[in-house]
């Protein structure tokens, strides 16, 4: 008899022992989890709900902020303070970051709601990012930013919202996926301790840049034209997740319109290096490993290039 497939709560039943924190990780993940499933039902039915359109606000980026961008910011914000174990979130969507006194120990998260939400008019695959960040006491935030001073990430996780609901979890050092079965509303995994391939695949950049970027930048990315096939969705999530699977480099370098690149350090840039690295591979701004940046500022943006080892590392050694 086939044994059944392992669900999300059997994989957290099981590393509920690995290390004292998890009990705590647990529910927050669960939130997230929770979460996840409400927003992609709001996505399934955004075009005959009227949720594709914009609210007409810009955020602190003065990107549109999408109706979608709001109610998947909320229903995070909820779900995540009523565990009441976050005494901090940094949002996308929020211009200040949320504080909440709590009984330590005390957990900060970083949120990128929907990310790519300007492609679900075109119903293309979107997602959100999260990090999470043990504080050991509250003397750990700066009072000023909100922002962790001496960090301590212990999670990183995205969800896919496309032809399938995808959960990623990097946590105790492996970087496990599932995939939602709609009829039951629960997630089973499908890939386990997943290891970036060594050998790039594919290579993801906006090339519509070209002119913009320094001689190096272009000198770079033509090498990566000559030799790799190029995939670009123009959601990160998506690009990122196709790459981390199958072998491959994303780079959003610094360019004439955005100075630090476009991509946020916070919500977007330290999750995914955190994953990356659990999966083998690398992360760098072009100058430094992000997970070793001290943040200055909760909306900062850095430039990125993230994927697979032997050709992250060969890019660098080009700029
Ligand atoms: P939106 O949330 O405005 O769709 O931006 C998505 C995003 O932040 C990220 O998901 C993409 O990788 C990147 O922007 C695409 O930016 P370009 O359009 O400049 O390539």
């Amino acid at each position: 008899m086939q044994t059944p497939a392992q669900t999300l709560d059997d994989f957290l039943s099981q590393i509920k022992d690995l290390n004292p924190t998890n009990l705590d990780l647990i529910r927050i993940i669960k939130a997230i989890s929770i979460s996840a499933i409400d927003i992609k039902e709001i996505i399934e039915t955004a075009p005959i709900s009227n949720m594709t359109g914009s609210t007409g606000k810009t955020n602190i980026h003065k990107e549109e902020i999408q109706l979608l961008d709001n109610s998947a910011n909320t229903i995070f914000v909820e779900n995540l303070m009523e565990t009441q174990l976050i005494s901090h979130i940094v949002s996308e969507e929020l211009q200040d970051p949320l504080h909440k006194p709590t009984n330590s120990p005390s957990y900060f998260v970083s949120i990128d709601p929907v990310d790519g939400s300007s492609n679900i008019t075109s119903s293309i695959t979107i997602g959100s990012i999260l990090g999470i960040w043990k504080l050991d006491n509250s003397e750990q935030i700066n009072d000023n930013l909100f922002i962790p001073n001496s960090p301590q990430m212990i999670a990183a996780i995205y969800t896919i919202y496309g032809p399938s609901t995808i959960l990623v979890i990097a946590c105790n050092s492996m970087v496990n996926a599932f995939a939602l079965n709609p009829a039951k509303k629960a997630f089973i995994q499908t890939h386990k301790n997943i290891k970036t391939p060594n050998e790039c695949k594919y290579y993801s950049v906006n090339e519509n840049y070209f002119l913009k970027w320094t001689n190096k930048t272009q000198k770079t990315i033509s090498f990566l034209r000559d030799n790799y096939s190029l995939r670009y969705v123009g959601s990160l999530i998506a690009d990122f997740h196709r790459n981390l699977l199958n072998g491959g480099i994303f780079l959003y370098p610094e360019n004439k319109d955005y100075p630090n690149g476009k991509l946020r350090l916070l919500y977007e840039i330290l999750p995914l290096s955190y994953i990356i690295e659990n999966a083998g591979g690398i992360a760098s701004t072009g100058k430094a490993n992000p997970l070793t940046i001290k943040p200055s500022h909760h909306h900062q943006k850095t430039p990125l290039i993230i994927g697979s080892k032997k050709i992250v590392t060969k890019i660098l050694s080009m700029l």
